[in-house]
């Protein structure tokens, strides 16, 4: 029979087999422990490196304030669940009434306890404001009297955020107009330079560069991926961004479609590679899967990641960041990524931003890729969502950290505070710079 109390002669104790025996001197080195990693992560800025923030210069594109907090896509599907209100019927109202309709649905005739409510009250606790009158008018006098300059200031300081990396398409009428009049750039915000109707939607994609002066025709022939490859250099000149970026629906297959495997291969990766910046590629979104709810109304598939590994391989010298949508495919991102170097796992994106798949991601990624992912990003939609974002996020992952720290801790490593330091700003967005600038 196994005697589970077998020991050597110095490891056993009076006091019980030694593999259970946990010493008051552990549990104050554990408490220690716990403390300096809660220290770290609350005081580690973070580069927040994927969002839809934008500078000040770019006047009405950059949202914030409660109005913009409450008809967050995430409140508008959330809201639509109590509501018998058609669907138009709310979008014809203006902002403030659909804000108040959200309002008095989500937070006054329910407890807001989802993740999108609940991160609405952490950002107005944060600001100083009490919550507990449920007063929306009261927060709106509050908003009124702040400008966007000193509430950005605010905003970054209580999130722990040192830059924002935005996301540009030179598809958006808007936001092309600011670029091409020029703004001075202000160092807080970098770029990343979305190109998704290039190859989810080439037909349009291709008579908006045609109307912008590009030769391209309806085919991929070689003068057409010239000038693909223009309007990319174009915009990078313009936009400075730090990587190319794309969201793809679940059924995205490489080699695919003719067309969009000629764009990927002889035009964006080619472009990538010679300027040394990745593509990051954002699996698994399924979009207007309910086009009534309009931008809220996007949903998920499993993404077949065997398409991935094929593009990965037979691009060595590209770069790639990769954070998919369905929880389904995470566990076998990672071993993905174990596979290539040439890939970063970066953030639980969207739906995958609640803290239950927050840490049940960051948990795997740690186990099977140790420090050399980017934990979190924000993809803030409003400015002051950063702060309810990155205090949850940095929560969980402290979380998850204290754990990983106290396993070693069990084996007789010990960190120090600088080790942890270190750790930390690898995950909050040191990790992806020194992926930035890796050359393969
Ligand atoms: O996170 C979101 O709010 C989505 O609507 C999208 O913007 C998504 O993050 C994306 O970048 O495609
Ligand atoms: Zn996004």
């Amino acid at each position: 029979m196994l005697d589970i109390g077998a020991g050597t002669p110095e490891n056993k104790t009076d006091s019980g087999p030694a593999f259970l025996l946990v010493t008051p001197d552990h549990a104050l080195h554990d408490h220690r422990l716990d403390e300096m990693v809660e220290r770290v992560v609350m005081r580690t800025p973070v580069y927040d490196i994927h969002t839809h923030l934008y500078a000040p210069a770019f006047g009405s594109l950059l949202r914030w304030g409660i109005d913009d907090l409450l008809v967050y896509h995430s409140l508008v599907a959330e809201g639509f669940r109590h509501w018998e209100l058609p669907y138009e019927k709310f979008w014809s109202q203006d902002k403030s009434t659909q804000a108040e309709l959200i309002w008095t649905s989500l937070f006054v005739q329910s407890s807001p306890v989802s993740e999108a409510c609940r991160g609405v009250l952490t950002t107005l606790h944060a600001l100083g404001l009490d919550v507990r009158p449920r007063d929306l008018p009261v927060i709106r006098q509050w908003y009124a009297g702040h400008k966007v300059e000193g509430h950005l200031m605010r905003v970054m300081d209580l999130a722990g955020v040192r830059t924002i990396c935005m996301t540009n398409s030179p598809f958006d009428d808007q936001e092309r107009a600011v670029w091409q009049s020029g703004w001075s750039r202000d160092a807080r915000f970098t770029s990343a330079l979305r190109i998704d109707p290039l190859l989810l939607d080439w037909p349009a994609a291709r008579r908006h560069l045609a109307a912008s002066g590009y030769q391209v025709s309806e085919a991929p022939d070689a003068r057409t991926l010239g000038e693909v490859r223009r309007f990319l250099s174009d915009w990078s000149h313009h936009l400075r961004p730090l990587y190319l970026m794309i969201s793809l629906p679940p059924d995205f297959a490489y080699p695919g479609d003719p067309t969009t495997t000629r764009l990927i291969e002889e035009a964006i990766l080619p472009f990538c590679e010679a300027h040394n910046l990745p593509f990051a590629l954002m699996p698994g979104v399924k979009r207007a899967v309910n086009p009534a709810l309009r931008e809220a109304g996007d949903g998920v598939g499993r993404a077949d990641l065997a398409a991935y590994e094929r593009l990965f391989a037979a691009f060595p010298r590209n770069k790639f960041l990769v954070t998919a949508l369905p929880r389904e495919n995470q566990h076998d991102l990672c071993v993905v990524a174990r596979k290539f170097r040439n890939v970063h796992l970066f953030g639980c994106w969207w739906f995958t931003n609640v803290p239950s798949m927050v840490d049940e991601i960051t948990r795997m990624r740690l186990e099977l890729l140790g420090l050399s992912f980017t934990a979190q990003h924000s993809d803030a939609q409003v400015l002051d969502q950063l702060i309810y974002k990155w205090q949850h996020s940095r929560r969980v992952v402290a979380g998850v950290l204290k754990d990983k720290y106290r396993d070693l801790a069990a084996t007789g490593w010990q960190v120090s505070e600088a080790e942890i330091s270190r750790d930390v700003e690898a995950l909050s967005g040191g990790a992806f710079e020194a992926f930035l600038l890796r050359r393969f």
